[in-house]
């Protein structure tokens, strides 16, 4: 049974339009911890969105922590790393901005 018959708000793709989303969320990682309430928002609407990205626990994976803090620049979860085509990296900070920022991108 598909995932949407489930939750008809799971967004469902054709295969190759599946694919093609999972290449450009290959360049994503979703920085978080399991404590926090803005990850689980951001979370269910990966989940939502059926997207598949990198979830780097910082609280599981110390190196994760040391990466958000030395590279974004603040320890505050959730926080999403965007690997620009251009080959920037970029640092997206707070949940309804990150929300926004995938919905525009894939939904
Ligand atoms: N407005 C932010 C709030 C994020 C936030 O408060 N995160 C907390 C965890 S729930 C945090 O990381 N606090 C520790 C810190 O900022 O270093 C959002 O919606 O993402």
């Amino acid at each position: 049974m598909p995932t949407s018959a489930l939750n008809p708000r799971i967004v469902e793709r054709p295969q190759e339009e599946q694919q093609r989303i999972d290449r450009e969320t290959a360049n994503l990682a979703l920085y978080y911890h399991e404590g926090c309430v803005h990850c689980i928002r951001v979370l269910r609407a990966i989940e939502r969105l059926h997207l598949k990205i990198d979830f780097r626990n910082i609280r599981e994976v110390p190196a994760y922590r040391d990466q958000l803090v030395e590279q974004g620049g603040s320890s505050t979860v959730p926080c999403l790393q965007i690997h620009e085509e251009s080959g920037d990296v970029n640092w997206l900070y707070d949940s309804h901005r990150i929300i926004d920022y995938l919905e525009q991108r894939f939904a």
